[in-house]
């Protein structure tokens, strides 16, 4: 992995290898647990990972071998949001929720340990989940005083289904990598000293895939979940692809030549 440069991140590790982008919170002192500061830089990251042309998959992974993250750190948690270094209180973990759905392009999470709290919630965004045997995923909300009804609650019953999802937040249990994967929060566990190689085999076989038809999946299954949101992803690439044809060109090239665009010539498709 080579250091990606232009960035002074100080709690997050950003790297890339073959077209693949790492981003490992670094904080293993505290589980992975992330402040306002972490957060933040994640967002940098994830967003520069959306402009890299030459990046097609990212992987998102904790440091160290306990966690992949243990949510919004506890030391931090004051009122209103965790606290940064400017006195802010925020919950800007959920910009990133929503920079990992809208990625046009397939996030793993490379669960190495606990995924707990808001840190279960950053797996279940991701667009797979592979862990290692020792991951172990859970919520604590109600235990330690929070909560996700956003994402973290409505997209986790669409995967587990109602019932599971309503245990795991009410009851606050942790559960196994083996467990994880019967519910179908993760795609495959394997051993951790398996689990980078394994994650770097599945991003270069979808690598080899339509780099488009990836993209327009990712969007459509968002689209069903999300509202006007998702068709907004949809549709904003539908009108990418429409800008690729002559037809959208010969409006653009009709306006710029102040004449009536000809658009008889092109076909009406059944
Ligand atoms: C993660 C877990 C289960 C690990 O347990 P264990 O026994 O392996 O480690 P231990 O000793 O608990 O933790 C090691 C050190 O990391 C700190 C601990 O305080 C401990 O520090 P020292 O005692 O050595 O000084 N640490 C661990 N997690 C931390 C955290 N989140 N913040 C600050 N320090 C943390 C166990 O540690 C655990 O249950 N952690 C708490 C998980 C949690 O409740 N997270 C917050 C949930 S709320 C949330 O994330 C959230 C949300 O609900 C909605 C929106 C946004 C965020």
């Amino acid at each position: 992995w080579k250091k990606i440069e232009g960035f002074d991140f100080n709690e997050i590790l950003f790297e890339e290898y073959n077209g693949i982008a790492k981003i490992t919170i670094n904080r293993p002192r505290y589980r992975n647990a992330f402040t306002p500061r972490t957060t933040w830089e994640m967002s940098q990251a994830f967003a520069w990972c959306r402009e890299a042309s030459r990046i097609g998959v990212v992987i998102l992974t904790g440091a160290g071998d306990k966690a992949f993250c243990s949510g919004g750190d506890m030391n931090v948690k004051g009122r209103g949001g965790y606290v940064g270094e400017d006195g802010v209180p925020r919950l800007n973990v959920l910009d990133v929720q929503k920079q990992i759905r809208s990625l046009p392009k397939p996030v793993i999470a490379m669960v190495n340990g606990f995924a707990i709290g808001g840190g279960h919630v950053l797996h279940l965004m991701c667009d797979l989940t592979i862990a290692s045997e020792n991951a172990v995923f859970g919520q604590t909300g109600p235990k330690v005083g929070s909560f996700d009804a956003g994402f973290g609650a409505s997209y986790l019953a669409r995967i587990v289904g109602q019932k599971k999802a309503r245990e795991i937040w009410f009851m606050c249990r942790q559960y196994s990598a083996e467990e994880a994967e019967r519910m179908g929060m993760v795609n495959k566990v394997v051993t951790l000293d398996r689990l980078e190689d394994e994650c770097v085999e599945w991003a270069e076989t979808m690598m080899e895939r339509s780099p488009l038809a990836l993209r327009m999946i990712k969007a459509g299954l968002n689209a069903e979940l999300d509202g006007q949101a998702g068709i907004q992803e949809l549709a904003g690439d539908a009108t990418m692809l429409y800008y690729f044809l002559d037809e959208a060109q010969e409006g653009g090239r009709a306006f710029l030549e102040k004449r009536k665009p000809d658009f008889k010539k092109y076909p009406k498709l059944p």
